[in-house]
């Protein structure tokens, strides 16, 4: 017999992106009621601006639209072709220049974390850009636990190494596997997160599941996913793109509009979902909070 329901959106159309909303909405509103007690009028239209400057790009966007070759080199490859990919068990090794090494269960690494939510930009070299609202922990709450020598001068972050799980590394596209660097400051730096969710919900595979890095004053290449080390050294380590093609990507890779990519004007963007293109910022608009670290650099050099 039919039973007559009341009608109700599907649980199939409630996108995370929508419970996520609402629930910062109502933190934004909690939030303009403690600017106004303050600044009764700026308060609301400083807040407002920064809100809509920062929009979130929609969770579709942001998990169809992906840089992953391991699991194909087609911005949609990684959404369809990583769907099956295991994250657990998960074990990330603490190597080199480190007081405390091992073989550590990630379960153990996040149940000392408090996560927090963080909506960052995300600029790739190619030209486009995000805003990713995601969750983890700063880099450094990690770095300092496991006690790095004073010969510690960089980190290296390596992502996993399996083709029977990740197809496309059973072909040459990359040399295997994936491998990235920071200078020390940059990796205790306290905007450099290690990411596990994003949209207040686990980190789909396509994303990097189940930790990845984003340090989001660089260009996207510089945040590895799937991390299976993180290694300490005396010595600059290699990174992938820049071994492929030492004159088109550095190490530093600093979102920098006054300096092109070879092939790529670096001076505009295009924010995935927007239809004119906007200026790209020094440091992807982290300038008040890296641009120290840069002091005396010659930025276009060290590229
Ligand atoms: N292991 C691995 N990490 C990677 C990549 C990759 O191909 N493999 N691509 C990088 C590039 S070029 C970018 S722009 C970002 C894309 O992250 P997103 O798909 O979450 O937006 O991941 C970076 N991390
Ligand atoms: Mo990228």
């Amino acid at each position: 017999m039919l039973i007559r329901r009341a009608p109700e959106v599907p649980s199939s159309e409630i996108t995370p992106e929508s419970l996520y909303l609402d629930r910062r909405s109502f933190m934004a509103a909690a939030s303009f009621a403690a600017l106004d007690l303050a600044a009764p009028s700026l308060g609301r239209a400083r807040a407002r601006r920064v809100r809509d400057d920062e929009k979130p790009t929609s969770y579709a966007s942001i998990t169809h639209y992906n840089n992953y070759y391991e699991f194909g080199t087609g911005k949609e490859d990684p959404s369809e072709n990583a769907g099956g990919f295991k994250t657990r068990p998960w074990k990330v090794e603490i190597a080199g220049e480190v007081a405390k090494p091992g073989h550590y269960d990630l379960d153990d690494i996040l149940k000392g974390q408090t996560i927090e939510e963080r909506v960052y930009r995300h600029r790739c070299v190619e030209g486009w850009s995000m805003v990713i609202p995601w969750s983890g922990f700063p880099l450094r709450n990690l770095i300092t636990r496991v006690q790095p020598t004073s010969r510690a001068r960089f980190v290296e972050f390596t992502t996993l190494y399996d083709p029977a799980r990740m197809p496309e590394q059973r072909g040459g596209v990359l040399p295997w596997p994936y491998v990235e660097g920071l200078r020390m400051d940059e990796a205790l730096h306290p905007l450099t997160l290690l990411v596990t969710g994003l949209y207040g919900r686990p980190l789909p595979n396509q994303n990097g599941a189940p930790l990845r890095i984003h340090v989001p004053w660089k260009y996207g290449f510089k945040s590895g996913k799937a991390l299976v080390r993180i290694r300490f050294t005396a010595d600059q380590p290699a990174n992938t793109w820049n071994v492929v093609a030492p004159n088109e990507y550095g190490f530093y890779a600093n979102v920098n509009p006054t300096v092109d990519h070879p092939r790529w004007s670096q001076s505009r963007e295009r924010r995935i979902g927007e239809f004119l293109r906007r200026p790209t910022l020094m440091f992807n608009g982290y300038a008040d909070q890296v641009a120290s670290l840069y002091a005396g650099m010659d930025l276009r050099r060290n590229f």
